[in-house]
């Protein structure tokens, strides 16, 4: 003691009491509020969840399953945070044909007052994304990716939509400035829209480029599950890039055990084992056909709910679009892989520079395998391009 004053052993003693007792008061409330969180199944939110939470979570998904053919009191799930983790319930769903493809054109009718009319449907259906493997999608107009809107800038589009869904849903349209009642924000901007019924959505289209629209109520799970799809606007005053051809790649995942399916989650016991570009995964994922010198325009589209770094072998491309927005000359990266986040689209011209069989895929390599399987060389999140010389 520098400044003199004296500490008799007395105080030594009454200072360690106070901090003995105050060390004990405090693991009896720790261990107090534990045993709570452990007895009401609630879950940490911090990041930060022991092997006990985790535990409890897997529990927890167990206990809220609920008899087969019981589509009602979704609103009142328990379970995960309030995900609804429920296998998709396909007793009174049509399969698709095994060979249906998703993402197909969707031809508009142009109304009285020359607008253009889309008809989009939501439903569930039993879907093919490997021929032995079926799972059961939320899906637009029976496929996965739901069908491809195009339209031109200017454009005014109405969407007569009807759901077919055993729950409520609505349509986002992903990026796009319009009215905000046409936003499709359930219980935000609109009344969610609920089984049977309909809803008409109107806007003009102001923006050019890769835009998709889906499910903004209990996205979670629905849109999880399928219900997206793209929406390119093609410039009405020409397109500013030199390309031979395009191809969408609308990225999805699924969790498929003992015969089912649950929305594939970033969660424990949910985590995805199956991958699909355009809702097939490789080796039926489509093939692009092309020759050297060709200029291809892939519009990378992140429709699910993880990260992919998007690879293509062969050399690199050119990042023209960010999220429908043009990249400036003189800020274009030259790359060979791009991560496509959720909700991100990447606009890249790959160049053909030597013939042969050059793969697009994922650089997560769990991704590119079927349930762990690599079949053909890869899996999952993976596609050939052929050129010819
Ligand atoms: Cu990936």
């Amino acid at each position: 003691m520098t400044n003199g004053v004296r500490v008799t052993p007395r105080q030594i003693l009454a200072v360690g009491a106070l901090v003995i007792f105050a060390l004990v008061a405090a693991v009896l409330i720790t261990s107090q509020v534990m045993g709570s969180s452990d007895s009401d199944n609630s879950v940490s939110v911090t990041g930060t969840e022991t092997a006990d939470d985790m535990a409890g979570m897997a529990g927890m998904q167990d206990s809220q399953e609920t008899p087969e053919g019981d589509d009602g009191g979704m609103e009142d799930m328990p379970g995960m945070g309030g995900m609804d983790m429920r296998p998709v319930d396909v007793s009174n769903a049509p399969p698709a044909d095994p060979g249906a493809q998703g993402a197909q054109p969707l031809e508009p009718t142009i109304g009285a007052d020359g607008v253009k009319e889309f008809q989009l449907t939501a439903s569930i259906i039993r879907w093919n994304i490997l021929e032995d493997v079926e799972v059961g999608a939320y899906a637009y107009n029976e496929q996965v990716p739901g069908p491809t809107i195009r339209v031109v800038d200017g454009d005014r589009v109405r969407v007569l939509f009807t759901n077919n869904l055993p729950e409520a849903t609505s349509i986002h349209w992903h990026g796009l400035i319009l009215d905000n009642g046409m936003d499709g924000a359930a219980d935000v901007t609109q009344p969610p829209v609920e089984p049977g019924e309909s809803f008409t959505y109107e806007f003009t289209v102001e923006q050019t480029g890769t835009y998709f629209y889906h499910t903004h109520k209990s996205v979670d799970r629905q849109q999880t599950l399928g219900l997206y799809g793209a929406l390119i606007i093609d410039p009405s005053d020409g397109d500013q890039y030199e390309y031979d051809q395009e191809y969408t790649i609308q990225l999805g995942e699924w969790t498929v055990r003992d015969g089912e399916n649950i929305p594939a989650m970033n969660q424990p016991d949910a985590m995805p084992n199956f991958f699909t570009i355009n809702g097939k995964s490789y080796p039926e994922t489509e093939t692009i056909q092309a020759k050297v010198g060709d200029r291809i325009r892939i519009r990378f589209i992140g429709t699910g709910q993880f990260i992919h770094p998007m690879h293509i072998h062969g050399g690199p491309f050119e990042i023209v679009e960010t999220d429908g927005n043009a990249v400036p000359e003189g800020a274009r990266l030259l790359k060979d892989t791009v991560l496509v986040g959720p909700g991100e689209r990447y606009d890249v011209i790959w160049t053909a520079e030597r013939p042969g069989t050059w793969l697009i895929h994922c650089h997560i390599n769990d991704h590119i395998t079927n349930n762990g399987e690599e079949v053909e060389g890869g899996g999952g999140l993976t596609m050939a391009i052929e050129v010819s010389p």
